[in-house]
């Protein structure tokens, strides 16, 4: 069964997510969909892409499928996962990606919304970083996702308490660009779509490729690198990362000990 659903109109094409049943958590399954998605849009040169889940949902991704995290000593978020592909996908695509959210976000898919190029949410919208919950190290680039998209001490609150921030607070920290009643979403968000499908589609391209390349230019020493490298594999060889998964599966609170 699809775990997604496309359509189009004009220039624009939509994807939607449409697993409510497993909240849209981000199984391989789901992102090989939309990946494929996202490159039938690019082949037919549409001009944006809206990303949204079914109307009213509560959840619109619960994040990175947990069942597909491995069982420890393997990085979890390694270079081929699934949503790294995702988000390298998203920010590398040469035509705008449009978030429309209402419903809570969690995790990687938090990482999804953020990699994307506009962001239009409902009320109902919330942003949580849930590492810190699961006792996951996150991966680097993925935290200049956050970097890139809030500032330090909100990433370092959302980090660190792995707590939901609401959409009236992530607007007024500048982490979307939109917020706007349930009802006008779809208006709203379908007019920045056409509004960007009506403007040459070679330089609109360009820019975003400038401000991804831009955002991305920090420097980091090879040393520096594998120190973060050796940091996080302490993280996902430890018990605390089992407990993390057992707990998600048991649907219990985990106890972490640090070790
Ligand atoms: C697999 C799921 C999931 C799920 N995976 O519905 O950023 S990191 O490092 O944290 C990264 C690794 C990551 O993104 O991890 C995922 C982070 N996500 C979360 O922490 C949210 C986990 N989910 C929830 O807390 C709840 O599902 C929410 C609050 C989103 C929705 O609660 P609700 O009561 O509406 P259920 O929990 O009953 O979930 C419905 C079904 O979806 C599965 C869940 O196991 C359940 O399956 P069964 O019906 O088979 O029991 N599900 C939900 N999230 N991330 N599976």
């Amino acid at each position: 069964m699809a775990l997604i659903s496309t359509s189009r109109d004009g220039f624009v094409g939509t994807v939607t997510l449409d697993n409510a049943e497993k909240r849209n958590a981000l199984s391989s399954a789901l992102i090989g969909e939309l990946c494929d998605a996202l490159a039938a849009f690019r082949d037919d040169h549409l001009r944006a892409v809206v990303i949204r889940a079914q109307p009213g949902v509560k959840v619109w991704s619960a994040g990175f499928n947990i069942d597909e995290l491995p069982e420890g000593h393997r990085d979890p978020l390694g270079w081929d996962d699934p949503v790294r592909h995702l988000v390298r996908e998203i920010s590398r695509y040469p035509i705008p990606v449009i978030a429309m959210v209402e419903g809570s976000v969690w995790g990687g898919a938090c990482e999804v919304v953020l990699a994307c190029d506009i962001i239009v949410i409902a009320p109902t919208a919330s942003f949580a970083i849930t590492p810190a919950k699961l006792s996951v190290p996150y991966n680097i680039s993925g935290m200049l996702t956050f970097l890139n998209a809030a500032p330090a001490c909100t990433v370092r609150e959302m980090a660190f308490t792995a707590k939901p921030v609401s959409a009236a607070r992530a607007f007024d920290l500048g982490m979307v660009n939109h917020i706007v009643p349930v009802e006008e979403l779809e208006t709203v968000t379908y007019g920045i779509a056409r509004d960007i499908a009506a403007n040459a589609p070679l330089a609109v391209s360009v820019m975003k490729e400038q401000l991804r390349i831009l955002e991305g230019a920090h420097p980091v020493s090879p040393e520096g690198f594998e120190r973060l490298q050796g940091l996080r594999r302490v993280v996902y060889d430890s018990q605390d990362y089992l407990e993390g998964l057992r707990a998600f599966k048991q649907k219990r609170k985990p106890v972490f000990e640090g070790k």
